[in-house]
């Protein structure tokens, strides 16, 4: 199923031309309303007339997460603030989050993705959705309810957490559709059949819309088993719009397509920067082409993945990229929440006693991502007395939670005890197996 056939079974040179004209409008707008645009592109001596074909994109200068936090909070915002109705928010690399921002349009052209990333899945009108993806400054819970909406299906905000009565409700409400995170799935399905309950048999939901993190082919064969359902993966972050930049169709699940004619995708060597052909894998770089309050040039998601444009069995023309396989950098999705050791660091060096060498353990045990922090203590809390630990234990283990929600273990170790490097720091270990 197809919800808008006009444009997402647009011919290549159609969509290219529309592509184009769009992509122009957009560097117009940013060079005249963000100064920080205006000032990279007046550096690389770049005038928004020389984008003359779809080729010229790379003449255009990088975004990277740093730029959206030096512009902390509202500084990429393209309007007035009168005119932004939304912001959402997500980590940055230190302890500040980067934040985006939506006109009464963009929320329409959101639900609009939504509502293809939903149809894609064979999610309708009829349908009753269960959505578990988080309220709030994520993206996930309100840009899937809107979707939801969008189609006419009933929605059950359910947000996350409090899994039973998710499950008591699953039951008892009847969804024929789930939204969460894969492993969150695989989280609701145990706590299920803890309560005697079969997900397979005693759920009714037919398709699963997953995304916000990593997930692999085995976790889906898995999922669809335990459920038996279809389990569809989708794709977005913050900084582009949320869910909704790319999703797989029920009919192929053979990659996700790119919304390409609000988004334009390339694939770059994180290395060198230069664009990568179809099919070769490196990192995605996103530019959005409609978005009003908040719009990215160029801007590097540190995911890797590659792109497919042979034509799908279900119509769509739009690219595929592939399910993401990794980061360039050292981001780790914990239940659903980035977090950078970076921003961890930063937390634990607040802390009187504690020295700069760390570990993070991170792990799933229950379908749940754990994570432990081991920390070296200075020699004088060394030889203190144990309570005087305990209460740092549990300081880290607050500071933490406060900072993005996510309960970890600590645990302190002894001076000179976590191993030294001679290169790069190997500051997490993840057990992980997606
Ligand atoms: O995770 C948006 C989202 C919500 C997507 C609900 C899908 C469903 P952020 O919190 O900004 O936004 O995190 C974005 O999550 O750069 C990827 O590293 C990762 N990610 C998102 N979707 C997938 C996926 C939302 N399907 C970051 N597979 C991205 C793998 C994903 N990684």
């Amino acid at each position: 199923m197809i919800w808008n056939e006009e444009f997402e079974t647009l011919p290549r040179e159609a969509l290219e031309s529309l592509q184009l004209k769009r992509l122009k409008a957009t560097v117009d707008r940013v060079y005249a309303t963000v100064p920080f645009y205006k000032k990279k592109f007046d550096e690389a001596g770049l005038k928004p007339s020389h984008i003359k074909s779809l080729k010229d994109m790379r003449l255009l200068p990088f975004t990277v997460k740093t730029d959206l936090r030096d512009n902390y909070p509202f500084g990429l915002f393209s309007v007035p603030m009168e005119s932004v109705v939304r912001v959402h928010a997500s980590s940055g690399t230190t302890g500040k989050p980067i934040v985006v921002g939506y006109t009464r349009r963009d929320i329409d052209t959101w639900a609009e993705l939504m509502a293809r990333t939903l149809t894609a899945a064979g999610i309708h009108k009829g349908d009753i959705v269960h959505n578990s993806y988080g309220y709030g400054l994520f993206t996930g819970g309100l840009g899937a309810h809107y979707g939801a909406e969008r189609i006419g299906a009933s929605v059950i905000p359910i947000s996350g957490g409090n899994t039973k009565r998710q499950i008591m409700i699953m039951k008892d409400f009847g969804p024929t559709a789930i939204t969460c995170t894969p492993s969150y799935a695989l989280h609701l399905a145990d706590v299920a059949r803890d309560m005697g309950i079969d997900p397979a048999k005693d759920f009714k939901i037919r398709v699963g819309c997953f995304g916000a993190e990593p997930w692999s082919e085995k976790m889906r064969e898995q999922i669809e088993k335990i459920f038996n359902i279809d389990a569809v993966d989708i794709f977005g972050l913050t900084e582009v719009i949320g869910p909704g930049v790319s999703s797989e169709c029920i009919e192929a699940k053979r990659g996700l397509h790119v919304f390409e004619d609000h988004f334009i995708p390339e694939i770059i060597d994180p290395e060198t920067g230069e664009p990568l052909p179809y099919g070769e894998k490196g990192e995605l770089v996103f530019t959005s082409i409609t978005k009003e309050a908040f719009p990215v040039i160029r801007y590097r998601t540190r995911d890797i993945s590659c792109l497919n444009p042979e034509l799908c069995i279900c119509g769509r023309t739009f690219v595929r990229m592939e399910r993401i396989t990794g980061r360039t950098d050292d981001m780790l999705i914990i239940r659903g929440v980035n977090v950078f050791p970076s921003q961890i660091e930063s937390a634990l060096m607040q802390i009187e006693g504690l020295e700069p060498h760390y570990q993070l353990i991170v792990d799933r045990k229950n379908n749940l991502d754990t994570i432990e922090v081991q920390v070296e203590v200075n020699e004088r809390i060394f030889s203190d007395e144990v309570k005087q630990l305990e209460v740092i234990e549990k300081r880290v283990v607050h500071d933490i939670k406060e900072m993005f929600g996510v309960s970890c273990k600590c645990t302190l170790v002894e001076p000179k005890t976590i191993q030294r490097s001679e290169g790069k720091a190997k500051r997490v270990i993840d057990k992980r197996q997606l």
